[in-house]
């Protein structure tokens, strides 16, 4: 069963002590960091893409000037990320080499198309409104770097979050078109949203270990069930409607009810089959390839250095 080392280990988790990088742990917590944290990376860069792609066409110069800002944010999610997996003797070459691959994913929602502005202000709301459902407790994760690189994260994404919501407001008390513009975008990006907590918690593979770990704090199903409760009343002030018959207040346990996303399309699209995949992962090689005069230039530049204070 478990090793004395691996009973220590636990005792301190359960303590709500902090593991720090060059202490022991188990080879399974290692692993498991490693995985979450650079899935966490990989899709902060990857999410850069769907934004990325209106910087050009916002409707303002503040609203570009404000987009430019979040999806610079997000660079800098994905840079802290990296380097909170690579304590964990991981290098970023090599987690870019299993995101480039295939063998590492990032987040399902960034293989959905955006397809209009009022798509910028979805992905605000629901989008960012999702991702610091499932950041907020990871501040209290038990790798410190992970958890010390959540607390600043956090902050961004509540500005990120205001923006979309922001757009969302603006939007529904614009033209009929506009409204139904931002209608559209609700119902197209609802049900990839609630995906993004993950497979229910009966299909969760990983939840039962890395909750005990304290690497993941409440299960997928949980948060999904806070980030619908505190939707709704955001969508009824835009006067807004879920696209779900099935949405009803349950006054017993004091939440919403709600349908659940489509799970085989979940796992075609996290198994590289969504609308898209192969566009995402596409415009990451190609700019991997497209800075090798740089990274081998700066190898150069080093080498050069190196060869001069050897002589
Ligand atoms: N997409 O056993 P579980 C953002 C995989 S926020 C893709 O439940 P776990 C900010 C999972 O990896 C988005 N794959 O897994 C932003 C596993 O496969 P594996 C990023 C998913 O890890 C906003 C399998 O399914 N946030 O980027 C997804 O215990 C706007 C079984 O699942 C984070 O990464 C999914 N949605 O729980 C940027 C937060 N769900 O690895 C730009 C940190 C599950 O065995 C614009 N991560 N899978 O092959 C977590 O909290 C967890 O990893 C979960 C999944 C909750 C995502």
């Amino acid at each position: 069963e478990m090793s004395p080392e691996e009973i220590a280990f636990q005792e301190r988790i359960d303590r709500g002590e902090k593991i720090e990088p060059k202490e022991w742990m188990p080879e399974g917590y290692r692993k498991t960091l490693v995985r979450q944290i650079g899935q966490h990376a990989h899709s902060e860069i990857v999410g850069q893409l769907p934004e990325g792609n209106w910087i050009t066409r916002a409707p303002t110069l503040e609203r570009k000037a404000i987009l430019l800002a979040k999806v610079q944010d997000e660079a800098g999610h994905g840079l802290y990320l990296y380097s909170a997996a690579e304590t964990l003797g991981v290098s970023r070459d090599e987690l870019l080499e299993r995101l480039h691959s295939g063998n590492m994913k990032y987040s399902s929602i960034f293989n959905y198309p955006t397809l209009n502005w009022a798509d910028m202000g979805a992905v605000g709301w629901l989008v960012d409104g999702a991702a610091i459902m499932n950041q907020v407790p990871l501040q209290r994760t038990s790798y410190g770097p992970y958890s010390r690189a959540m607390i600043r994260i956090c902050k961004e994404e509540s500005f990120h979050q205001r923006q979309g919501y922001d757009i969302m407001m603006k939007m529904c008390a614009g033209t009929p078109e506009q409204k139904a513009m931002a209608q559209d975008a609700l119902n197209r990006f609802w049900y990839p949203s609630l995906m993004m907590f993950g497979p229910s918690d009966k299909d969760s593979v990983h939840s039962a270990q890395s909750m005990a770990w304290k690497i993941k704090i409440n299960t997928n199903d949980e948060l999904r069930q806070k980030f619908v409760d505190q939707t709704v009343p955001q969508a009824q002030y835009l006067g807004l409607t879920i696209p779900d018959e099935n949405l009803a207040w349950n006054e017993e346990k004091g939440g919403w009810d709600f349908s659940e996303p489509d799970w085989s399309e979940f796992f075609e699209v996290i198994a590289g089959n969504g609308p898209c995949n192969a566009e995402r992962l596409g415009a990451r090689v190609k700019a991997w390839d497209d800075g090798a005069w740089f990274r081998e230039g700066l190898m150069a530049h080093a080498e050069k250095a190196e060869a001069a204070r050897r002589a």
